[in-house]
């Protein structure tokens, strides 16, 4: 495993390539791929395709082969970056995070389990019982939060609704100490096929039967999973290790079965009043929120008001309201169910007692698993978010690797040809800008009063973003028939260009929620339920009428994380999905020369080739290394540490592999360095021993 690999499996770092050509990046890839060899390097960046086969490269072997290595010693690897952002943490106290990207069913949250994987597998070598326990929760937490947070879709059987971002605190050892999982729920009801796999007695206790074609909101995906009994019995003992207590778990069970039976509810009318039809729906809803059913009816039907004068009044629902009300309720409930069980999984690995003065710097490892790009064929408001957070990380991307390189060079006086690159800063403009951007547009839709309605919202997108290169409708561009008129939108995304339809994005974006239901909630007899609806103790002229809308919030997480992301030191993974059917033979190369060029992998070579792997400044490099040269040890005589870096340059023979900058030395390949910190290392112990005999007066 150790030895790198010949030239029959590929080039194993892109920058390799003899030409910078999609057509030989593309060729490289695809080789690499029928090879089995599913991961290729850009420099520190590893790009991964989806393998649609267990690949047997992650085991203890494999792990030891990257432990404490080089980038450059082994062949491309998650492991590879997993090791240097770990190595990066412990050796300068530098924060780094790993940056997982690429589109649905390209192989990210695999790719991030992976990663956690190797981390908890190389820190604690002493087995200390508190660490491990540390550990064992972060593994242990990705399978509740899939359990809660994935669902099946066409594009991926097990896609994540939610985007994970997940910090590992470590202590000045380099063993975990603690973690902050911050998720962004996308779609609030995923599957529930969890409940099946639960024993007849607990089914039973909950009201519900075994089959999901028996409830409205049993996602249609659902029946196909054969396994239901182990994923259920491995959620639940992982819910264990995480230290839910069983009254715990069974309020996570009684929600999750409230949502199930409120789907079941209808409403019908006489003409006068609205009543719910639906068995023993209401009873079951009440016994399993520990609630009243006439209070449980109440709030299905009826919405509390405050009138203009300050008078608070009971207002019944239409049949429409109500079936808007419930799945509005439904939502809310697995919402709020999420984020609790994320809050309760924080506050057990949160770091306790660290007290920096006594155990050295905190440092952090974050690992980002976020939804890639989506492009399908009916596409919607969470489409428009998905799409919209990718523009942000590409961003985060060309901010970090191409621009900041680029005028570094630039600042240092190294001459180097410019990479032209498209920056996307026009498309994130597009979405987020104060009162120009869609987002804005959306929240002033959904905040006007009245009737406004998504059409109405269109128009006015169209125009006032009529002139935007990004934007355009069928009503601007009459004769593009691959529109509908009153619904459609496209934006021109970095990743290629994507039609929307602006049905139910006001509802989305707005997603109001009756104070009623919230009420009902804080009024439960259950503790948990009842933790999770602080705000159902408003009363209705206490509400804020203005909560901040679902695009907003969206929007605000998003540009907090990007800020977390953008102080550390990034390592990235770009994952490609092969092809369409899941297929480990199939390489598509359509599909693949679409997100070859939406992830800017050309672009990243060209920089990573005209550009130096490492950078110090002529004091730092001079100060690390004056020890492998007789003209700079113990001091040097010339009249500058550029003068005395070039010295150690010289001597060692790559003068052709370095630039000098105004205040750095710039060093293209890996392998100059590694020959110093060898001869480095070689040294330090006859240096030790030399200035002990120093010491002693013996020389
Ligand atoms: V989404 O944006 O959450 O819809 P991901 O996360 O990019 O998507 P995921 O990691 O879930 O995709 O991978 C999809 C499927 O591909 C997995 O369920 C595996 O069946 C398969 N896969 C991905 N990576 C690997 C791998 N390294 N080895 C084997 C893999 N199979
Ligand atoms: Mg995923």
């Amino acid at each position: 495993m150790a030895e790198l690999e010949g030239f029959e499996f590929g080039k194993s770092d892109f920058v390799l390539l003899d030409e910078v050509t999609m057509e030989q990046f593309l060729e490289n890839l695809k080789l690499r791929f029928e090879k089995g060899r599913i991961y290729t390097f850009i420099g520190e960046v590893v790009v991964s395709v989806n393998p649609y086969r267990q690949m047997d490269v992650y085991g203890k072997d494999a792990i030891d082969a990257y432990r404490g290595r080089e980038l450059y010693e082994n062949p491309p690897h998650l492991y590879a970056v997993a090791d240097a952002a770990y190595k990066a943490m412990k050796r300068r106290a530098k924060d780094t995070c790993i940056v997982i990207s690429g589109e649905s069913g390209a192989g990210k949250t695999e790719a991030s389990k992976y990663i956690m994987q190797y981390i908890a597998a190389i820190t604690n070598p002493s087995q200390r019982a508190e660490v491990e326990s540390v550990k064992n929760v972060l593994l242990k937490s990705n399978c509740v939060l899939e359990a809660f947070g994935n669902a099946k879709t066409n594009r991926n059987d097990n896609s994540s609704r939610f985007g994970k971002y997940m910090d590992i605190n470590f202590n000045f050892n380099g063993d975990p100490t603690g973690g902050h999982i911050n998720n962004y729920l996308l779609e609030k009801v995923g599957i529930i096929q969890l409940l099946r796999g639960g024993s007849d007695e607990l089914l039973k206790s909950l009201h519900l039967s075994k089959d999901p074609t028996d409830y409205t909101y049993t996602s249609p995906g659902a029946s196909s999973s054969s396994d239901d009994r182990s994923c259920h019995r491995a959620v639940m003992g992982a819910l264990k290790v995480i230290g839910f207590s069983e009254e715990e778990v069974s309020s996570v069970y009684k929600i999750l079965s409230t949502i199930l039976h409120l789907g079941n509810l209808h409403f019908e009318t006489d003409g006068e009043s609205v009543q719910v039809v639906g068995g023993d729906s209401v009873r079951h809803i009440s016994e399993l929120t520990d609630t009243e059913p006439e209070s449980v009816n109440k709030a299905l039907l009826y919405r509390t008001v405050a009138t203009g004068g300050g008078e608070v009044i009971e207002k019944g629902h239409s049949e429409q309201e109500a079936s808007y009300g419930r799945d509005a309720f439904a939502k809310a409930l697995y919402e709020r169910l999420f984020a609790w069980i994320v809050g309760r999984i924080n506050s057990v690995i949160e770091v306790k007692n660290y007290n920096p003065a006594l155990h050295g710097k905190n440092t952090v490892i974050g690992v980002l698993d976020i939804y890639g790009f989506e492009i399908f064929d009916n596409n919607s408001f969470e489409q428009f978010c998905i799409n919209y957070c990718n523009e942000k990380l590409q961003q985060l991307f060309i901010e970090l690797i191409l621009r900041q390189e680029q005028e570094e060079y630039h600042r240092e006086g190294i001459t180097w040809q410019h990479i032209d690159y498209f920056n996307n800063q026009i498309i994130v403009d597009l979405v987020e800008q104060p009162h120009k951007g869609i987002i804005s547009i959306l929240d002033e839709a959904c905040l006007t009063a009245g009737k406004v309605t998504d059409t109405v919202c269109l128009d006015s997108m169209n125009h006032k973003l009529g002139q935007h290169p990004h934007y355009t409708s069928r009503k601007l561009n009459p004769t593009d028939k691959s529109m509908e008129f009153h619904r459609h939108f496209r934006i021109r995304h970095y990743a290629g260009d994507v039609t929307y339809s602006v049905e139910g994005f006001l509802d989305k974006n707005k997603d109001p929620l009756f104070q009623d239901f919230k009420r009902l909630m804080y009024n439960s007899s259950d503790p948990v339920l009842k933790e999770m609806w602080p705000d159902g103790q408003l009363s209705i002229t206490e509400v804020t009428k203005r909560p901040l809308t679902a695009a907003t919030l969206f929007k605000n997480s998003i540009i907090a994380l990007v800020d977390k992301l953008a102080c550390k030191e990034p390592y990235y993974v770009r994952c490609i999905k092969p092809n369409e059917v899941k297929s480990p033979m199939l390489f598509d190369d359509a599909r693949c020369r679409h997100q070859v060029a939406y992830l800017g992998l050309l672009e990243n070579v060209r920089v990573r080739r005209a550009g130096f792997a490492y950078r110090q400044p002529y004091e730092r490099f001079l100060q690390r290394y004056k020890m492998t040269c007789e003209y700079t040890w113990p001091n040097h005589l010339m009249s500058s540490d550029r003068e005395a870096v070039e010295a150690i340059v010289v001597q060692h023979g790559f003068e052709g592999d370095v630039a000098y900058g105004h205040t750095k030395l710039f060093v293209r390949t890996p392998r100059s360095l590694f020959t110093l910190e060898q001869e480095r290392a070689a040294l330090i112990p006859i240096l030790v021993l030399f200035l002990q005999k120093v010491w002693r007066g013996a020389l």
